[in-house]
C-alpha cells in the first residue's frame, strides 16, 4: 500500500516539468502536498526530538497524527490563496517546516515545546548569546526537505498551476474533522483525560502530534485570556477555603529565630543537588558548599518546581509561594496582576527589598515584574562594570558579580531582603581556562562535562562572596537562604548522566535529579541536614516564620519546612510529585525509598492533591483573583 504510494509519487516526480504535470488534477495536487508535508512532519517529530516512543500503538499514533493537521492547514491555505493553490501548498509546507524547526531548537534548549505565551518572551532573545549556537545543527536544513521537493515539483522546469474549486475545498473539512476526532479518541484511549488534566507537553505531543498540539495550545490560550474577564470574587473564595484548610497553625521552635535580620536570598544558577558531596576524579566538586552545609540547615530532599519560565519561575515561586504557569513565564504573561509577594509583606515590617542580577533588566521582563512584586531597587547590568575580560558565557563572571555587589549591598538601608542571582553556571557552561579549578568530566557530552567546571567555579565565587560579606560587616546580622533555581542538565543528557551516576536514568532517577540544594545558613546556629521533602513554594513560609512573620500564610501554597506537622509534598510543574513514600512521574508510581515500581493506586491521593494545588494556583493567576481580596484588604486597612 505504502509502496504503491511511493511509486505513484516517483511517477509524479518523473513527470515534473513535463506537459502532463500540467494536467495534474487538483485532487492529486492536494494528495501530493498532503503526503509530503505529513511524512516530513512525521520524520522530524520522530528523528529530531527524543520523545521516547514505546510500542507499536504510540508509533502508529505518531505516524497518523500529522495527517489531520496537515489537511487542515492545506484546506485553510486553499481558502486564503483563492486562485493560487500552488502557492498555498508551498506556504503550508514552509510554515510547517519553520514551525517544526523552531520547536526542534527550543526542544534542544529546554526539552520542551513552544507555547503561545513563550512568544511573549522576545525580550529574552537578545540575552541568549552563545547558547544559541549550540542548538543549531547543519542537518536541520533537512527539516525543509518536503518544501524543497514541492518547490521542485511545482516550479521545476515548467510551472504547474492547478486550481481546486471552492466546493471541493469545503469538502476537505469534514474529512479533517473525522481525522482529528480519530486522533483525539486514540489519545484518550492511550491517556485518559490527557488534554483536560495533563500538564506534560511531551506527553501531549507524543499523543496528538506537534501540529495538533499547537492548535490545542492556541485554543487553551485564548480560553485563558477570557478567564480574567469572567472571574469574580466567588472564584477567590473557593481558593481561599482550599488554602485555609491546609494552613498550619503550629509553629516550629525556630519561629522568629531570625527576627529583624537582613535576608540574603542567593539564587544559584542551574545548581542541582547531585553535585554536593560528590567527587569527580578524586576531587570535591563543591568544596565550599560541602563545608557550608555542615554549618547550616541543609535540605537534601528539596525540589525545584519551575516550568518554562526557568529562573523567573523560581523567583515567582519563591516570592509568592505559588506555582508558575503550565506554559509560558508568569513574569511575562501576568506581570500586571495583583500579588501578595514577599517584598510587599516585608515592606510593612520595615524592610527594603532589592534584586541584584548583572543581566539586561528586561530579561524575563524583570524590570516590570519587580515593580509588581514590590522590589524597591533592581541592580541590573547597568550597575555593574562589565568588560570583555570579566565576562564569560552569559555575561559578568560570578566572582566579579558578587564582588561588585558588595558596595551596593552596603548602601542598602537595613534590614534588607536582597536577592542575588548568579549567572556563570548557565548552559552552555563556558569558562575561562584560569577558572578550570577541576578537570571537566570525560563523558564526551560537552554540556555535562563542562557543567562540573562551572559548578566548581561557582562554588569558589560563593566562598569569596561570603568572605567579603563578613569583611563588610554584614554577616552577623543576616541570614542566608541559598537555593538552586532549576536543573542544569536536561533530560537530553541521560547517557552522560548515567555514566556519572553509574546507574540507568529511569524516570524515577530523572525526577530525583530535580533536587536542588536548599541551604539556610544562620550565623550562630549549628548545622543540621534535614531530609524533609519540600519544594520552592516552601521557601517563603519557611523564611517568614524564621523572621516571625505570618502575614502571607493564608495565601501560601507552601509550608514551613521546619514545622513538625507539615504536609510533605513537592509538586513539579508537569504534575509529577514526590511525597515521603512515593515519587510519581511519567505516569508511573515509584516507591521513593528504592525506586521500585508501586501500584498506581498508591499514588492516586497524591495525584489528586497535586492536581488540585496546581489548578488553584493557575486559577488565581489566570483570573487575577488576588485583586478581589487584596482590594478588600486595602479598603479594610483604609477604614482603620
Ligand atoms: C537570565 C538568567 C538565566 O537573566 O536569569 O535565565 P534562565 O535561562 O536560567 O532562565
Ligand atoms: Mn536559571
Amino acid at each position: 500500500m505504502l509502496g504503491e504510494g511511493f511509486s505513484w509519487l516517483s511517477r509524479i516526480a518523473r513527470k515534473a516539468g513535463s506537459e502532463s504535470m500540467k494536467q495534474l488534477s487538483h485532487w492529486r495536487l492536494f494528495a501530493l502536498a498532503t503526503v509530503i508535508i505529513w511524512l516530513n512532519t512525521y520524520v522530524v517529530q520522530r528523528l529530531y526530538v527524543d520523545l521516547s516512543v514505546v510500542g507499536w500503538y504510540q508509533e502508529w499514533m505518531m505516524f497518523i497524527n500529522p495527517l489531520g493537521s496537515t489537511m487542515l492547514m492545506l484546506g485553510v491555505a486553499f481558502l486564503i490563496f483563492r486562485r493560487r493553490h500552488h502557492v498555498a501548498v508551498l506556504v503550508t509546507s514552509f510554515f510547517t517546516s519553520a514551525l517544526l524547526l523552531v520547536n526542534v531548537w527550543y526542544f534542544r534548549f529546554y526539552n520542551d515545546f513552544i507555547t503561545v505565551p513563550v512568544l511573549y518572551q522576545q525580550r529574552n532573545v537578545n540575552g541568549l548569546g552563545s547558547s544559541v549556537v549550540t542548538i543549531i545543527n547543519l542537518l536541520d536544513v533537512l527539516i525543509f526537505a518536503g518544501f524543497f521537493l514541492l518547490l521542485f515539483l511545482l516550479y521545476g522546469r515548467k510551472r504547474i498551476r492547478v486550481q481546486m474549486p471552492r466546493p471541493h475545498v469545503y469538502a476537505i473539512f469534514p474529512v479533517v474533522a473525522c481525522l482529528l476526532f480519530v486522533t483525539w479518541s486514540m489519545a484518550e484511549v492511550a491517556r485518559p483525560e490527557l488534554l483536560s488534566r495533563s500538564f506534560d507537553r511531551q506527553l501531549i505531543v507524543k499523543n496528538i502530534g506537534a501540529m495538533n498540539y499547537h492548535v490545542y495550545d492556541l485554543v487553551m490560550n485564548s480560553r485563558m485570556e477570557t478567564r480574567r474577564v469572567f472571574a469574580d470574587s466567588t472564584d477567590m473564595k473557593s481558593a481561599q477555603t482550599y488554602l485555609a484548610e491546609r494552613q498550619q497553625d503550629e509553629h516550629s521552635s525556630l519561629f522568629g529565630a531570625a527576627e529583624g535580620k537582613n535576608v540574603f536570598l542567593i539564587s544559584m544558577e542551574s545548581l542541582q543537588g547531585f553535585v554536593l558531596n560528590r567527587e569527580l576524579n578524586g576531587q570535591e566538586i563543591t568544596p565550599y558548599l560541602n563545608d557550608l552545609v555542615k554549618d547550616s540547615y541543609y535540605f537534601d530532599q528539596f525540589y525545584h518546581q519551575t516550568g518554562q519560565g526557568k529562573t523567573s519561575d523560581s523567583e515567582f515561586i519563591v516570592d509568592n509561594s505559588m506555582y508558575g504557569l503550565p506554559s509560558g513565564a508568569v513574569f511575562f504573561t501576568h506581570a500586571q496582576n495583583q500579588y501578595l509577594p514577599t517584598p510587599e509583606i516585608l515592606k510593612k515590617h520595615g524592610y527594603t527589598s532589592a534584586s541584584f542580577h548583572a543581566n539586561e533588566g528586561s530579561f524575563w521582563n524583570r524590570d516590570l515584574m519587580y515593580e509588581t512584586l514590590g522590589y524597591d531597587r533592581f541592580y541590573d547590568v547597568d550597575y555593574y562594570d562589565v568588560t570583555e575580560e570579566n565576562s564569560v558565557g552569559w555575561g559578568l563572571r560570578d566572582k566579579d558579580f558578587y564582588e561588585q555587589s558588595i558596595p551596593l549591598l552596603e548602601q542598602l538601608p537595613q534590614p534588607f531582603y536582597a536577592k542575588l542571582i548568579s549567572l556563570t553556571n548557565h548552559f552552555p557552561y563556558e569558562y575561562e581556562p584560569e577558572d578550570e579549578l577541576i578537570q571537566p568530566a570525560q563523558t564526551g557530552d560537552e554540556s555535562v562535562d563542562n557543567y562540573f567546571v562551572t559548578v566548581r567555579y561557582y562554588d569558589e565565587a560563593l566562598k569569596h562572596f561570603m568572605e567579603q560579606v563578613k569583611e563588610a560587616g554584614l554577616y552577623d546580622n543576616s541570614i542566608f537562604i541559598l537555593y538552586g533555581d532549576h536543573y542544569g542538565i536536561s533530560e537530553n543528557h541521560k547517557r552522560a548522566m548515567s555514566e556519572i551516576l553509574e546507574r540507568e536514568i529511569t524516570p524515577y532517577e530523572q525526577a530525583q535529579l530535580q533536587r536542588v540544594p536548599l541551604i539556610i545558613h544562620m550565623p550562630g546556629h549549628e548545622g543540621k541536614t534535614l531530609h524533609t521533602v519540600g519544594g520552592q513554594v516552601d521557601i517563603r513560609p519557611t523564611l517568614m516564620h524564621l523572621l516571625g512573620i505570618t502575614d502571607g500564610d493564608s495565601l501560601s501554597f507552601g509550608h514551613d519546612l521546619f514545622a513538625e506537622n507539615r504536609d510533605s509534598l513537592a509538586v513539579f510543574r508537569d504534575g509529577s510529585f514526590v511525597t515521603d513514600e512515593h515519587v510519581y512521574t511519567s505516569e508511573i508510581c515509584y516507591n521513593r525509598a528504592d525506586g521500585t515500581v508501586a501500584d498506581l493506586a498508591a499514588c492516586e491521593p497524591g495525584i489528586q492533591r497535586s492536581t488540585t494545588a496546581l489548578n488553584y494556583s493557575d486559577e488565581i493567576i489566570y483570573g487575577d483573583l488576588l485583586r478581589f481580596i487584596l482590594d478588600d484588604r486595602e479598603r479594610a486597612a483604609d477604614k482603620e
